[in-house]
């Protein structure tokens, strides 16, 4: 019997490009907000300039003392950056690059390089629009975001019930403070009201469970999310296995909702810079080996920042089914490390896998980073679907749509339990 649906070999490629534009996807992972939270959602020239990535690249070409650059407006440092990045150098790096793919895409002419200009074509827009505009420009159809139940502008939003208003946008509950920063966790739970001590006692334990209990069904937080530094060990008689064992995970098996897992940053090593200070640093992946298999029924998203455990977590996942591996975490998502990681994690896994997320700060940074993405994960499809071919086994239309729906929308929704979702 022949497939008659099967595409000729010289069509594969152009039809796999098209449809790697053009697939819907679930962002499963951003800092971005839903325009009801205001002054979180950060959009415009300004905001994508003063981007942290571009701030640290700024700076290689710079000896302004860091104060004096933190206490210039936002518009000062996006032009103190464009200058640096812009004008006085050709902008090839991925965020620099990045910014001229929003602008072009947009239909913004740069070719007088004239900021002022560009920022003038962003004027009269509202929030709302720009959200519109950006998220059909990126054909980026869900997103998730960060949620902080200690931010005191996020919680009000929260609290008036309008952070689940716009129906594009997604919860996910961050609990950073909880495992990495227990004094400061321990005053942000009292001031909630949570009856909690430093001290780690069953009354303790209790209190912080009914706050996460109470903040995922409040926020319908799709995971719970921490981004560990690279010394993350499990097991060990600490404070972060206590609390993974005896709060984290009890509370995602009651609530039946995956722990995403961030592994690999090193915080501040030049605080100076503030946020673009962070660096990255090799982990051990044996802490998500021991996860996995003590936790078979819990889920874990897992994603690492070192390029150097990419290879291990890929063929950890093939032991574990209960591990996702997702994305090209931050100083990964360049194009040279996309490539390889989604070349290996392909041949490792097929199309199991989550292979980006934006991790996006500013809306229409959801315009370069997928369609920088978008054009990896194409080529590499079709490159394994040309040697399929060349086996005797021709894809048709409908399976290239399977699979990219499959790696850019619905393995996400079908890890976490909500298949429905991914429709
Ligand atoms: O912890 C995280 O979620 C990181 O993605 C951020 O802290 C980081 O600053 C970032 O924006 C990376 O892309
Ligand atoms: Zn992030």
């Amino acid at each position: 019997m022949t497939n008659a649906a099967a595409l000729p070999f010289d069509q594969v490629r152009e039809k796999t490009m098209q449809l790697a534009y053009q697939t819907p996807v679930t962002d499963m992972h951003t800092h971005l907000y839903a325009p009801a939270f205001d002054e979180l959602l950060l959009w415009g020239v300004d905001e994508l300039l003063t981007y942290h990535y571009l701030i640290s690249e700024a700076f290689r070409w710079s000896d302004e003392p860091y104060e004096q650059f933190w206490s210039w407006t936002k518009k000062e440092q996006a032009d103190w950056i464009w200058k640096k990045l812009f004008i006085d150098h050709s902008p090839v790096s991925e965020a620099a690059t990045g910014f001229l793919t929003i602008l072009h895409r947009l239909g913004i002419d740069t070719t007088a390089r004239n900021l002022d200009e560009i920022r003038a074509a962003f004027s009269n827009i509202t929030t709302e629009q720009q959200v519109d505009r950006v998220m059909e420009v990126s054909k980026v159809r869900k997103i998730v975001m960060t949620n902080d139940p200690f931010d005191p502008l996020e919680r009000p939003v929260w609290d008036t019930n309008q952070g689940k208003a716009d129906q594009r946008f997604y919860a996910a509950l961050r609990v950073d403070n909880l495992l990495n920063n227990w004094q400061q966790a321990v005053q942000d739970l009292q001031m909630l009201g949570y009856d909690v001590t430093a001290e780690w006692t069953e009354k303790t334990k209790a209190e912080v469970r009914r706050f996460l209990v109470e903040w995922i069904e409040k926020i319908d937080a799709l995971y719970l999310a921490v981004s560990m530094t690279g010394d993350f060990a499990y097991p060990a008689d600490d404070h972060r296995s206590r609390m993974v064992d005896e709060v984290m995970v009890p509370v995602c098996q009651q609530k039946s909702i995956p722990f995403a897992l961030m592994i690999g940053v090193k915080r501040r090593v030049n605080p100076g810079l503030q946020l673009a200070g962070d660096m990255s640093m090799h982990s051990d992946v044996s802490a998500v080996e021991a996860l996995c298999r003590n936790y078979p029924d819990q889920k874990f998203l897992i994603t690492m920042l070192a390029r150097e455990n990419q290879h291990e977590l890929a063929v950890l996942a093939r032991k574990f089914r209960n591990l996702m591996v997702f994305g090209c975490w931050w100083f990964l998502h360049i194009e040279s490390m996309v490539e390889e990681m989604t070349r290996f994690r392909m041949e490792l896994l097929g199309t199991a896998m989550i292979p980006q997320h934006s991790d996006c700060r500013v809306f229409e940074q959801l315009i370069y980073k997928w369609e920088h993405s978008r054009t990896i994960i194409g080529n590499v499809l079709a490159d394994k679907y040309e040697k399929l071919h060349r086996s005797g086994w021709a894809v048709s239309e409908a399976d290239i749509s399977r699979d990219l729906d499959d790696m850019l929308n619905r393995n996400f929704w079908n890890f976490i339990g909500c298949p429905e979702e991914a429709n």
